[in-house]
């Protein structure tokens, strides 16, 4: 099963952190194309060795090829909402992760009121954890 996993780059990195333990725990059960949005050391200016054309054709032919998209959506993120859109009109399963526990953050109701979208609100990684394992198994 491939997947490709959206969380926000110049939206704010400030959840890179989970977006990386979140791509760890998917590389388990299935192929994740887009490591690079947890890697931790990539900034809110992104990738630098590919032009913004590239990593635009690069992400919709990745988008695509997945079977489904998992979203970190708590950090508002312009790129992650357009991946979302697509996705929806290309098929693609999709759950977007919310972590409640934030009182800056407030989910879009495009998301929340999609019946296409499955949203998981979170705590815990571990709760994080638990919907992507369902998730998988659903779609497998
Ligand atoms: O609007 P955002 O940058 O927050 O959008 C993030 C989403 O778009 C992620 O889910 C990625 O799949 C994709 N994306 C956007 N920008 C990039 C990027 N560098 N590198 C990789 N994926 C990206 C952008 C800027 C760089 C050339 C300086």
């Amino acid at each position: 099963m491939k997947i490709y996993f959206a969380g926000a780059i110049r939206g704010g990195r400030q959840d890179a952190s989970t977006y990386h333990a979140m791509i760890a725990h998917l590389q388990t059960h299935a192929e994740v194309l887009t490591e690079h949005v947890g890697n931790k050391a990539l900034s809110d200016g992104g990738e630098h060795d590919l032009s913004d054309n590239q990593i635009h054709a690069r992400d919709m032919a990745w988008l695509e090829e997945c079977d489904a998209v998992v979203a970190e959506v708590t950090t508002p993120s312009l790129g992650v909402g357009y991946e979302l859109g697509l996705a929806e009109k290309l098929g693609k399963s999709i759950l977007c992760l919310f972590d409640v526990g934030n009182p800056d953050c407030r989910l879009s109701a495009m998301l929340s009121g999609n019946p296409k979208a499955t949203v998981a609100r979170y705590q815990t990684l571990n709760e994080a954890v638990v919907a992507m394992d369902l998730f998988v198994e659903q779609n497998k």
